[in-house]
């Protein structure tokens, strides 16, 4: 073990479950473990050849605010509608078509998103849809760009309700995310969970800048490095964040995904 690998924290193994099945989600929905991590969920050399596409890809554009700026992302995710209605007007116009983009790029064989959401749509119990918002089509299968040692995402967290009031999140009591690995560093990239909500104050900081000052709070509970082609679902409504990449780009996909009682479907968007 080198001296970098010797200082990342050890995950915590009865946090973080390492097969997905329809008793891990429960687990993960009810807040009973952290994160489910499987490894090679994707085939490497597959992953590796679409991750050089998303990096070169015509719609790669950059988040927001203060913190992520320098993280990449192709297609435009919800989280930039902002509230405005020319912008959420363009999100929901480019979902479909977008969603098509991202499978025609891999056809014939089936993305690392659309694998996610049929797994998903048989294991949860009653099922998985992509979601609406006030009957519109949402985009899911995001790709997100790290550039080596400028990119990372100080500790915040992701939750709809703050981008929204459309009546179909309302049963929603838990946020998931699930990120397939496309291109990862071999040292840094590392994915923290704190396994807690921001605080009020955390989440008024969160929403200002996208990120809390890493020095201003505990140590993560949970430290995953990914390796290319491994999937990790975790709770995106609690804080989490990306150290930086040392040696190369990190790419991956991601959908979030909104997680009702057990008796109502999960929903997907980007
Ligand atoms: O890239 C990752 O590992 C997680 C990024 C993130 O903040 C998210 O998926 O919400
Ligand atoms: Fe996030």
């Amino acid at each position: 073990m080198n001296a970098v690998s010797a200082q990342r924290p050890v995950e915590e193994t009865n946090l973080v479950a390492h097969e997905l099945t329809t008793e891990t989600l429960l687990q993960l929905a009810s807040r009973e473990i952290g994160a489910i991590h499987v490894r090679n969920f994707y085939p490497e050399d597959i992953s590796a050849r679409f991750s050089e596409k998303a990096m070169n890809h015509p719609a790669l554009g950059h988040y927001h605010k203060k913190y992520t700026s320098s993280v990449g992302r192709v297609y435009m995710p919800h989280i930039d509608t902002k509230w405005k209605a020319e912008e959420i007007d363009k999100y929901h116009n480019a979902a479909l078509p977008s969603i098509n983009d991202v499978r025609a790029m891999y056809f014939p064989l089936l993305s690392p998103v659309d694998y996610v959401r049929l797994l998903l749509q048989e294991l949860w119990p009653t099922g998985a849809n992509l979601l609406r918002l006030h009957g519109r089509t949402c985009f899911v299968g995001a790709f997100r760009v790290f550039q080596p040692t400028t990119s990372e995402f100080y500790p915040h967290n992701d939750q709809i309700d703050q981008e929204t009031d459309a009546p179909e999140i309302a049963s929603f009591i838990n946020q998931l995310v699930a990120n397939i690995y496309l291109k990862v560093p071999e040292v840094g990239g590392d994915l923290q969970l704190w396994l807690r909500e921001p605080t009020a104050a955390e989440k008024q900081t969160i929403l200002d800048v996208e990120g809390l000052d890493p020095a201003s709070i505990e140590p993560p509970r949970v430290v995953l490095h990914p390796e290319v082609g491994d999937l990790i679902i975790f709770s995106s409504r609690m804080l989490h964040g990306v150290t930086s990449c040392k040696d190369t780009h990190r790419v991956g996909m991601a959908a979030f995904i909104g997680c009702p009682t057990p008796d109502k479907p999960l929903a997907f968007w980007s």
